[in-house]
């Protein structure tokens, strides 16, 4: 296959609203030591991404920036020293795009908080162009039986709501809370919980949301824009509180309520940035409760395999619209008011 040298990205600037996104046209890069260039066929649109463009985190981002980090697509270039991949491969180009390998952290797998952690779409281009830079060892091999446009919302969404219910340590028959349940991560949570035989409440909001999510397993949908006390519906619903949370939702709110909903003794999981919010949680109740609260960051490379594995097994099946690579400011309009039930993944050759 011939490589172009050039090739049209998605890329901004200065960070600001969707009108701040031009197509440019911008060079084909060149893999380094253990890299390798993927021809990204398929990408999904995470809400970090509109976090990236908009610049309301404390972490500063390149500019100017190629966003997007659930690339799928093939392996077409191997740089010095890849040994792991092959030409022709499909994989998935994830956030963590790269770990130092060294550090305390990766030798305990736990790469996603390696200091030296490159992040696709946002320290480093990401999927959002048609040839992309990743590294080889966390470029995650998706399996012949799952189409490149199904993999690429698993390559974030999948993978990080996995290992965040992991940390939340629910037994099989216990609830978990998941508000935010209708979005990009929240249609796979509830979906990963089932597969775990987790019992779902699903917080969001509007009745295609709340269809979907049953469709999906949640037993319970409460609709945060109807519910007047949503901590006593929780309870209500839980029979004394959910044994676990994950926070999905893009909104503070969720923040100041999850410690109410938790049972005793239960962990609640900050998986959504919401910009500058703080933990609204109750001290009190957060100590006589003897509440766990834990950060989880995506995930670390095996977590992406057993993501994916889910998938080629048929257990969970992500919920997407495809659109044309043209129409991602679109897609930032669509996310910014919250109207995508499920995940829009964007077609690189439309
Ligand atoms: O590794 C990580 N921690 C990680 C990985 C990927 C994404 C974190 N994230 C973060 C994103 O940066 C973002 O802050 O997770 C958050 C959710 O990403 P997403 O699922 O891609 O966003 P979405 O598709 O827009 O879904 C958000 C949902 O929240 C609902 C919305 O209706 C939407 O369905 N929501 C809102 I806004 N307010 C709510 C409320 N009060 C609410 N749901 C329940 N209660
Ligand atoms: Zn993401």
């Amino acid at each position: 296959m011939s490589i172009p040298a050039t090739q049209t990205a998605a890329v901004f600037h200065e960070h600001g609203g969707p009108e701040n996104v031009k197509f440019e046209e911008i060079a084909v890069p060149e893999p380094g030591q253990g890299e390798v260039l993927v021809n990204i066929k398929y990408t999904g649109v995470c809400h970090t991404d509109l976090h990236a463009l908009q610049g309301d985190w404390p972490l500063p981002a390149k500019l100017p920036l190629v966003g997007g980090h659930e690339g799928a697509g093939i392996v077409v270039k191997l740089g010095p020293g890849v040994t792991q991949l092959k030409l022709g491969d499909r994989v998935g180009v994830k956030w963590l795009n790269s770990s130092c390998g060294n550090c305390e952290y990766c030798m305990a797998s736990q790469e996603s908080i390696c200091p030296n952690a490159k992040f696709s779409g946002y320290l480093v281009d990401g999927s959002f162009q048609h040839y992309c830079v990743a590294n080889a060892a966390h470029a995650t091999k998706i399996p012949e039986s799952v189409s490149l446009e199904v993999a690429a919302p698993i390559m974030c969404a999948g993978i990080t709501v996995y290992r965040a219910l992991k940390e939340a340590g629910v037994h099989p028959g216990e609830w978990v809370c998941i508000p935010g349940a209708g979005g990009g991560l929240g249609h796979l949570a509830v979906q990963y919980a089932r597969a775990m035989s987790m019992r779902v409440v699903a917080i969001d909001t509007g009745v295609e949301k709340e269809e979907l999510l049953k469709s999906l397993g949640a037993e319970v949908f409460l609709d945060f824009k109807k519910v007047p006390d949503m901590v006593e519906a929780v309870k209500e619903a839980t029979n004394g509180g959910a044994h676990g949370t994950l926070v999905l939702s893009t909104s503070p709110k969720s923040y100041e309520q999850a410690a109410g909903w938790a049972r005793p003794g239960s962990t609640m999981v900050t998986v959504s940035m919401p910009a500058g919010a703080k933990l609204g949680a109750d001290i009190f109740w957060l100590t006589v409760k003897m509440l766990k609260v834990c950060g989880s960051h995506v995930g670390n490379r095996l977590d992406s395999c057993e993501a994916v594995e889910y998938v080629a097994r048929g257990q969970v099946k992500p919920v997407y619209k495809v659109w044309p690579f043209s129409t991602l400011p679109d897609v930032y309009h669509a996310m910014h008011e919250n109207k995508i039930a499920g995940r829009i993944v964007l077609d690189l050759s439309k």
